[in-house]
């Protein structure tokens, strides 16, 4: 007589708590709640598409960078957020979707990305706020990550990491040499800081109380840390860097609290974020535009490279089977 051995959802759902629980990583073959799918393929892909749509803000500053080195810095470090936009959603399509469904949603506004890169870049300086405070943010964002209970994902943001430091030292570098140029370079340094500042705070996302996804996330082992957790940690991580720098962060409510051993600083203005999260911030429209723009005019690479490797595919086969 056979046994029907088929495992039970109640046994895969038991066999998928244990690996969360135990820290073993949950890999593609193995079997996954819906929700846990859909969540990981909802984080990835916001994640991938803020990587691209970051490179606007500072692609525009290529050309006008004010040397050759600093051009070839900021043109790599450009190329490398296209290359965390590929693994990325190469870790998305790990999950079963693919990446051309992925950027339709993002080009029809049905995907999110991240809200900092609505902000226009107006000066040289913006470059080195970005590095510092952005790239900073984001780092401590996603160092947590490497840890995440998803396998692929985890593994992606290893290697991402590791660039998004050389990027935050290359922005705080930037912001060093104008804050001990002339005055008005540190101005430029002191009035790009003064933009950034709390649109970096807003990157962490909603306050915890606000924030739809995080028990959930957490409980998954997706996300590591809340929001407010990570936000705060940035805080304590940059004032020290603004006082190494010469200049200021634009709070007068920022001040160290002993009690706490933390930094307290001012109320974030959330309508802001809200308002930018809707498509309403100051570079939206321009940033979506331009990239539905850059993948038409890039239909030709993607036709070029699906037909050679069609070609490729049919030779190999050709050749397997004259060996054979
Ligand atoms: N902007 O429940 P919550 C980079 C959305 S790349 C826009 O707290 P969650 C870099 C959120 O998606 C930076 N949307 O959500 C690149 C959710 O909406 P839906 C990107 C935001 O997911 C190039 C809703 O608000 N980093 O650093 O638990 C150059 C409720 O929020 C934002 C990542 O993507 C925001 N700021 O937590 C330089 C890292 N905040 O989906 C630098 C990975 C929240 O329900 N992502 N929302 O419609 C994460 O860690 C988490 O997704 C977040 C949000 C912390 C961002």
């Amino acid at each position: 007589m056979q046994v029907d051995d088929t495992p039970t959802q109640e046994r895969l759902q038991a066999r998928f708590d244990r690996m969360v629980a135990d820290e073993v990583r949950i890999e593609p073959r193995d079997w996954m709640p819906e929700g846990y799918r859909r969540t990981l393929i909802r984080q990835i892909a916001q994640h991938a598409h803020s990587e691209i749509i970051g490179m606007q803000p500072e692609g525009n500053w290529i050309t006008r960078a004010p040397s050759l080195r600093r051009k070839a810095i900021l043109m790599a470090k450009v190329q490398d957020e296209a290359g965390h936009g590929l693994y990325l959603y190469s870790a998305a399509e790990t999950l079963g979707v693919d990446r051309e469904e992925l950027l339709d949603l993002l080009h029809s506004g049905k995907q999110k990305y991240s809200s900092i890169f609505n902000y226009p870049t107006l000066t040289w300086a913006d470059m080195g706020a970005i590095g510092w405070l952005v790239d900073g943010a984001a780092i401590m964002n996603q160092v947590p990550l490497c840890r995440c209970s998803y396998g692929p994902y985890g593994r992606a943001m290893v290697r991402i990491c590791k660039e998004e430091s050389f990027h935050q030292r290359q922005g705080f570098e930037i912001l060093h040499t104008l804050s001990h140029g002339t005055p008005a370079q540190k101005a430029m340094a002191q009035d790009a800081v003064d933009r950034f500042w709390w649109p970096s705070l807003m990157m962490f996302g909603p306050p915890d109380s606000a924030s739809t996804h995080s028990e959930r996330s957490m409980a998954w082992g997706i996300k590591r840390f809340s929001n407010d957790e990570l936000r705060q940690r940035f805080v304590d991580m940059t004032v020290p860097q603004a006082e190494a720098l010469g200049l200021t962060l634009p709070d007068p409510d920022l001040r160290w609290d002993e009690e706490s051993g933390h930094y307290a600083f001012g109320e974030i203005d959330w309508s802001e974020l809200d308002r930018v999260i809707r498509g309403d911030g100051p570079c939206n429209a321009q940033r979506i535009e331009r990239r539905r723009t850059a993948h038409e005019e890039g239909a030709w690479v993607r036709e070029s490279a699906a037909a050679y490797a069609r070609k490729h595919a049919a030779t190999s086969s050709a050749a397997g089977e004259t060996a054979a």
